[in-house]
């Protein structure tokens, strides 16, 4: 089992990573569906609990299964520690509970999953830590939103749901001169096609519920630390607070990052296609998507990421009404929310996953009320296309 994720390519880390421990020879780490651990005597309970002996006790606080997982997306981000969580949004909490404490600041990208933006102004307010969202693709906003109290600075690149991109090298530099951390959410990307700490941030998280895990059966997330000496600490708040993942999602997740590469790979090329189809579209107004010339960010996206991942925005010249025909009309894809399986899903963002942020802090983050979101999987993309023409076909004004 590969440890190291210097010496391989991404393709062999995804099939290989992940170190198991199992007495049988078996291939793929077993399940270890126990919630404890029997000791041998009650000396080598008090032992395991002091930390004088390595082992298993109880899954809260560690289990086999979870470990190997958590290993295995470790070595994917070049990361020292991974610790698997029951869901995004409790790997994100767990993240902010352990960096933040009362009286500072975050400044967060304005374009991220909604329910992120309520955790920083509906609950840590609550504990009076503070935030400031910006555009982060403007770095000039990033500098200007520091201040003496800014610990953490949190992005999306690219950002849920307008694909806005963020320089994560630069913004970690101005995190660093203003003694602060960076962290970013690389749930859109994966480590198959951005590797933040390479770019210098310090902490990712991600929703394994989506490209990680590719199979939309599983609802999981993880923090991975690049310095592993800040572990033991992140261990307790995850333990304490308790939102750890189980055994069996941490398998079904660990046997879907073996395709990873590939259908990150295929995702991208399919959704190349379809936004240099929509693009061309007389009844699309535009289309956000990385790999497309007219990103405002296309250059950037170059440099930090290897292809432009499976997710596109778009609006039709005929906004939302024209947005509700081509969901309920539109064949091949599903019209549901997340991202990042197999099969092709499409949403509305301004009344679905990003409803709870509310219109003005919407409109901030250019989440326009027509804008239509797009998780490009891995059918045939002329399938996909025919879908799509099929609903737009239907739009007649
Ligand atoms: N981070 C990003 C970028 C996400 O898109 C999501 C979920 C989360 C974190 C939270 O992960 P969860 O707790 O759901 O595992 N995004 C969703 C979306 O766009 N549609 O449905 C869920």
């Amino acid at each position: 089992m590969i440890k190291s994720s210097d010496e391989y390519s991404m393709d062999t880390l995804c099939v290989h990573s992940g170190a198991y421990n199992d007495n049988h020879g078996a291939i793929v780490p077993p399940i270890y569906q126990t919630s404890t651990f029997k000791f041998t005597d009650a000396d080598q309970g008090a032992r395991l609990f002091k930390g004088e002996e390595d082992g298993y006790i109880y899954t809260r606080m560690r289990n086999p299964t979870i470990e190997a997982l958590e290993n295995s997306i470790a070595a994917l981000e070049g990361g020292a520690k991974a610790l698997g969580c029951a869901s995004g949004m409790a790997a994100i909490s767990t993240l902010f509970i352990a960096l933040l404490k009362a009286g500072e600041h975050v400044v967060c990208s304005e374009s991220v999953y909604g329910p992120t933006t309520i955790l920083l102004n509906s609950y840590l307010n609550k504990f009076q830590v503070d935030v400031t969202f910006v555009d982060t693709s403007d770095l000039s906003c990033v500098e200007a939103a520091i201040q003496p109290n800014t610990k953490l600075i949190f992005i999306e690149s690219p950002g849920n749901p307008t694909l806005v991109m963020s320089d994560i090298a630069a913004i970690a530099r101005i995190a660093h001169d203003n003694g602060a951390a960076l962290a970013i959410d690389n749930t859109f990307m994966s480590p198959a096609l951005q590797r933040p700490f390479s770019f210098g941030a310090d902490y990712i998280v991600h929703s394994l519920t989506k490209f990680l895990n590719g199979h939309a059966d599983v609802v999981g997330g993880i923090i991975v630390l690049k310095n592993g000496d800040e572990f033991p600490a992140f261990r307790k708040v995850l333990n304490h607070f308790g939102g750890v993942i189980d055994p069996f999602n941490s398998f079904l997740v660990h046997r879907g990052i073996k395709t990873l590469k590939l259908r990150m790979e295929r995702s991208s090329e399919n959704a190349r296609k379809i936004a240099e189809y929509l693009e061309k579209h007389p009844k699309v107004e535009w289309v956000r998507y990385p790999g497309l010339p007219s990103h405002p960010q296309y250059e950037l996206g170059k440099r930090q990421m290897s292809a432009p991942g499976g997710m596109i925005s778009m609006e039709l010249k005929g906004g939302l009404e024209a947005g509700k025909i081509l969901m309920n009309t539109i064949e091949v894809w599903t019209l549901a929310v997340s991202l990042g399986g197999v099969e092709s899903l499409i949403q509305h963002p301004a009344a679905m996953t990003h409803a709870s942020m509310g219109a003005e802090q919407r409109l901030q983050a250019k989440i326009t009320d027509g804008l239509i979101r797009m998780s490009v999987g891995i059918e045939s993309a002329d399938d996909l296309i025919a879908g799509l023409e099929a609903g737009l076909s239907r739009i007649t004004n």
